[in-house]
């Protein structure tokens, strides 16, 4: 009675390299897939969990015009274009007004500008200000969430979307 043995060890560790690994990358707690107001595919929108920190936002964008662009998550999971304006406003549960430099700001969507090279990419890191369980249940309430990029730069002060203009690209949020 001897090949029990390895075969139990070998299973241990087999479970304890899978549980590094799940460590080392964990599930997103949430993914999304831009469309510009055309249709066209656009990049993705990944929020990721982290050990021992708030989740961190990870946006990755092709296609779109060259400058610098407003981003916010809003409030409702809904891209619908040419306008995308069923996505709503930016999502706000403190009921603050738009901005990190605006003294009555900010709302919990707000992110900073992304710029998108003459190739037409862009790539945006943020880490988010609540922890993973507070961010779920605000993004994944009745009627969802979505990332949307904006035409223009976002002042980071004018309420209610820093004068950031059209919303050319806009990607729903799906748990996981
Ligand atoms: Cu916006
Ligand atoms: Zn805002």
């Amino acid at each position: 009675m001897t090949r029990p043995i390895p075969a139990i060890a070998g299973t241990a560790l087999a479970l304890a390299f899978a549980g590094a690994a799940a460590a080392a990358t964990p599930a997103p707690l949430a993914t999304g897939t831009f469309a510009t107001a055309s249709g066209a595919a656009a990049g993705t929108a990944t929020i990721v969990p982290q050990a021992g920190g708030n989740p961190v936002l990870h946006v990755k964008v092709s296609g779109l015009p060259a400058g610098v662009h407003g981003v916010h998550i809003h409030a409702v999971g809904q891209c619908e274009g040419p306008a995308f304006t069923t996505a709503g406003g930016h999502l706000n549960p403190a009921g603050h007004q738009h901005g990190k430099d605006n003294p009555a700001g900010m709302h919990l969507g707000d992110l900073p500008n992304m710029t998108v090279d003459a190739q037409g990419n862009g790539e945006l890191t943020q880490a988010m200000p609540v922890d993973a369980a507070t961010l779920r249940a605000q993004l994944f309430d009745a009627d969802g969430a979505a990332v949307v990029v904006h035409a223009k730069a976002d002042d980071y002060r004018t309420d209610p979307s820093g004068n950031s203009g059209d919303r050319i690209a806009c990607a729903v949020l799906k748990a996981g």
